[in-house]
């Protein structure tokens, strides 16, 4: 397949270059895509050197695929065009996911909504899909009344201005870049993206949202509150899900066991659980602190960590094109 990565050259689209070699996806060209100011810039992968075009000159190369991750307006302004000359988008920025014409997918929770019409498909912000994934074997078995999420999530969700801006507060580097209004290292941050008018910020709205589309059901209420921690590898998340349905937690443990994508690391004798920095360079959601919450009925509280630059993003885009390959809509 010929496949175009745009945003070759940053975090995400760097990701997406090594997971598309470590899962063996068949790419027989890539073609990397970044801005103007990348243009002729070499891009190793798998040993070959391949030089950065501009989405212009990518669409007229005519790849199978374009897995976007180059911002919003980057994808307002190209997928369309792309899709319109017969190549499939799957888009990791956030502006076509709440568009009621274009599917928002994460493979084990929904691939079966993936048809032919579907020109561009849209990749679910990273903290929602480490959420979902978690959420779905037990919405299944108990169904989901509601669920409360508070987020840990790690500087690179915001790009590599802000791992640079930690790591020079940690050397003492006071003049550096700067990604947040307030320092982030020796420091928490509750606020991810810009507020909206009814008091939460964007990042909160985006897994309420989501998480219904994902899901493909409304009734499911979700209230969240996003924190940016000093740390790299992973977002973690504390979940709080009340069901209709009571529960056993030894059949909660086997469910989420069994699910495809999720690993539980849950033994507290032994100080088990999951953390980032084990998460880091993982495909995998990892699932601890799987305990009832006795203060209210059928309501269980659990641990859930991902790598958000691998299942929260470069990941869940290259299994959404497997899906698509496995259907033979690529
Ligand atoms: P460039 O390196 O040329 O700026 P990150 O999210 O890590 O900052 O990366 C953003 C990615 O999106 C980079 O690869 C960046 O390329 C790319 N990008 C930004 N603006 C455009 C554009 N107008 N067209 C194509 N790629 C873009
Ligand atoms: C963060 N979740 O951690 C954001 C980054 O909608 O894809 C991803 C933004 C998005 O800051």
């Amino acid at each position: 397949m010929k496949v175009a990565v745009v945003g070759a050259t940053g975090l995400v689209g760097t990701e997406m270059l090594t997971v598309l070699a470590a899962r063996n996806f068949p790419v027989s060209e890539l073609i990397p895509v970044a801005s103007e100011r990348s243009k002729g810039k070499e891009i190793d992968f798998k040993g070959k050197k391949y030089k950065v075009v501009t989405p212009s000159e990518a669409i007229a190369l005519k790849p199978d695929v374009a897995l976007f991750s180059a911002g919003g307006g980057t994808s307002l302004e190209y997928a369309p065009l792309f899709a319109a000359a017969g190549i499939t988008v799957i888009d990791n920025s956030s502006a076509w996911r709440m568009d009621p014409t274009k599917k928002l997918v994460v493979p084990e929770v929904n691939g079966d909504v993936l048809t032919a019409e579907d020109k561009i498909i849209a990749n679910p912000n990273c903290s929602t899909i480490q959420m979902v994934v978690a959420l779905k074997p037990l919405h299944d078995k108990y169904k989901i009344k509601r669920v409360v999420v508070s987020t840990y999530q790690s500087v690179t969700g915001t790009g590599v201005k802000a791992v640079e801006q930690l790591m020079n507060e940690r050397a003492g580097i006071k003049d550096g870049e700067k990604a947040y209004a307030y320092e982030i290292d020796l420091n928490v941050i509750p606020q991810i993206d810009v507020f909206q008018e009814n008091g939460y910020t964007k990042e909160e709205m985006k897994m309420i949202l989501e998480t219904n589309k994902i899901m493909g059901d409304d009734s499911i209420k979700v209230t969240a509150t996003t924190v940016r921690i000093p740390v790299m590898g992973g977002h973690s998340e504390s979940l709080n899900i009340e069901f209709e349905r009571d529960f056993d937690l030894a059949d909660v443990r086997e469910a989420l066991a069994a699910q495809s994508g999720v690993i539980v690391v849950d033994d507290p004798a032994n100080l088990q659980y999951p953390m980032p920095k084990d998460a880091h360079g993982r495909d995998e959601v990892f699932v601890g602190r799987i305990r009832r919450d006795d203060s209210q009925a059928n309501t269980l509280n659990m641990w859930v960590v991902a790598d958000n630059l691998r299942k929260g993003a470069a990941t869940n885009t290259i299994q959404i094109a497997e899906t698509l390959r496995e259907k033979g809509l690529i």
